[in-house]
């Protein structure tokens, strides 16, 4: 008999049949934008892995603001998966189901330095306070000012986390309120917004499937969730998008806002032209001139290493450069020596760990991260891949070790920091800055926050 017993194909299995999984985010940096090798974001990179463990094509859509986002859930043939950085709630609960959560995070007030600190919900009161507009955020301030009438706030539906804090940076609103994630990952760019005090608990964000739709998908989340919680690779995405405060401190994260703005436009031209000249990106090279002179041009090492780009008297001389404190001389020196030995690199080392190797070699110089390889080889690690060689590298400076190595003692813990810290700068350059443009077609120092971005890439960027 035809048709009679014919069931209904669950929620995965027609995720499956249309082999497309449409998932609905928000254009934030916390979420999803576009950077100069396309897509990009926490949120994107995380449910593109989910779609490709489904096998299936992942369409992303958009919303305006997240009653929007709650809105086309719940719609027939609308995307089935809601991938925005949603906390679960008791209001949300009744509209969606959320899966297991994946990222702690803590709602926090923000204020500006300089103006007066609350320290307590009662001191909300009075204040100028925005919240976007269907948040767990105006929930939770919904809840305050049934004990504080006083406290008045106003949501927004046309602004962004960025817009929020970028108006308490610049003192148009009081306070704002937005997760420990989000502040994280745009302190650098508002020097002046500050954590007032956390509003209550951690909580975790969830991703979110209409309500009306059966367990097949939500199931198939959880696993997935859980499998790259115990794999690693979810811890990965978190160093990545979050990790630089944690890496640079919050005072080295301030700092870099700080000459982000201050330093960077003198050297900005510089930086492009030696880059384009040597196929480097410009935001590479101009990451490895903070890491080794924060933008001086007069500076001068313990070790007698000088200049912007730090360069020693032999690269110096090896790269034509005949003063290392003019900044031109030097960053074209640096771009050139960078080139060179992206160059000399083991043909077996793939990208990005190529570029990882170089910035090491650098640093260290070549002779001793071939040790530093051999090393790996003989610990049955893959002299190839960065993470395993930046294992062996401090053991360059241990007798057992290096006493058995060609080139002998070298200080292998510094190329490690040094090559995480230029990898953060890098991050960072990459969000603010446009992609790599002639440098004519660019407006010096115009630095725009993340999620702006629409160029291709240009085809020499390490993919991170
Ligand atoms: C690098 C050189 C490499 C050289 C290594 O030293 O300088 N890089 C440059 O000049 C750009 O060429 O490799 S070698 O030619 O194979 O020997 C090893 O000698 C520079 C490093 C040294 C480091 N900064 C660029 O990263 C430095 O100054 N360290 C000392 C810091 S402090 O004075 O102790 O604080």
């Amino acid at each position: 008999m035809l048709g009679a017993c014919v069931e209904k194909p669950s929620t995965l299995e027609r995720v499956k049949e249309d082999g497309v999984l449409r998932v609905i985010t928000r254009n934030s940096p916390a979420t999803y934008f576009q950077d100069r090798n396309g897509e990009t974001g926490f949120e994107y990179e995380l449910v593109k892995r989910f779609a490709d463990d489904l096998g299936v094509e992942l369409k992303i859509e958009t919303a305006d603001n997240l009653d929007d986002l709650f809105n086309q859930l719940g719609q027939p043939k609308g995307p089935v998966l809601a991938a925005a950085g949603l906390v679960s709630s008791e209001q949300r609960k009744q509209q969606v189901r959320f899966s297991h959560p994946y990222l702690q995070v803590t709602p926090q007030v923000i204020y500006r330095n300089g103006r007066s600190r609350p320290t307590s919900a009662k001191n909300l009161e009075g204040k100028h306070i925005m919240v976007l507009k269907g948040s767990s955020h105006a929930e939770q301030l919904a809840q305050l000012k049934l004990k504080y009438p006083a406290i008045e706030y106003e949501e927004s539906d046309a602004v962004e986390v960025v817009d929020l804090l970028r108006m308490v940076d610049e003192g148009q609103i009081d306070l704002t309120l937005v997760d420990s994630n989000e502040l994280a990952m745009n302190q650098v760019y508002f020097p002046k917004v500050r954590v007032a005090f956390d509003l209550g608990d951690a909580r975790g964000q969830s991703w979110a499937v209409a309500a009306g739709e059966d367990n097949s998908l939500l199931n198939e989340i959880n696993s997935f969730l859980d499998k790259v919680d115990k794999n690693g690779t979810l811890q990965r995405l978190k160093d990545r998008y979050y990790g630089h405060v944690d890496v640079l401190g919050y005072v080295g994260a301030y700092t870099f806002a700080q000459h982000l703005q201050q330093r960077l436009p003198k050297y900005e031209k510089q930086f492009r032209a030696s880059a384009k000249l040597e196929k480097l990106d410009w935001r590479l090279l101009a990451a490895v001139g903070y890491q080794e002179s924060m933008w001086q041009a007069e500076v001068t090492s313990k070790t007698g290493v000088r200049g912007l780009m730090m360069l020693t008297q032999n690269t110096a001389q090896a790269m034509g450069v005949s003063n290392r404190l003019d900044p031109k001389q030097s960053i074209s020196g640096g771009a050139k020596y960078l080139a060179y030995i992206m160059e000399q690199l083991d043909d077996n080392i793939e990208e990005p760990d190529r570029t990882w190797f170089a910035l090491a070699a650098y640093n260290v110089g070549g002779g001793h991260l071939d040790d530093a390889r051999k090393l790996a080889g003989k610990e049955g690690l893959n002299p190839n891949k960065w993470l395993d060689v930046k294992k062996m590298l401090p053991r360059l400076s241990q007798k057992q070790w290096y006493s058995k190595t060609r080139y002998g003692y070298a200080r292998g813990g510094e190329p490690v920091h040094f090559v995480a810290n230029i990898r953060r700068y890098y991050d960072i350059l990459t969000w603010v800055t446009q992609p790599q443009l002639e440098g004519d077609q660019v407006a010096e120092g115009e630095l725009h926050v993340p999620g702006v971005n629409k160029t291709k890439p240009p085809e020499n960027s390490p993919q991170l």
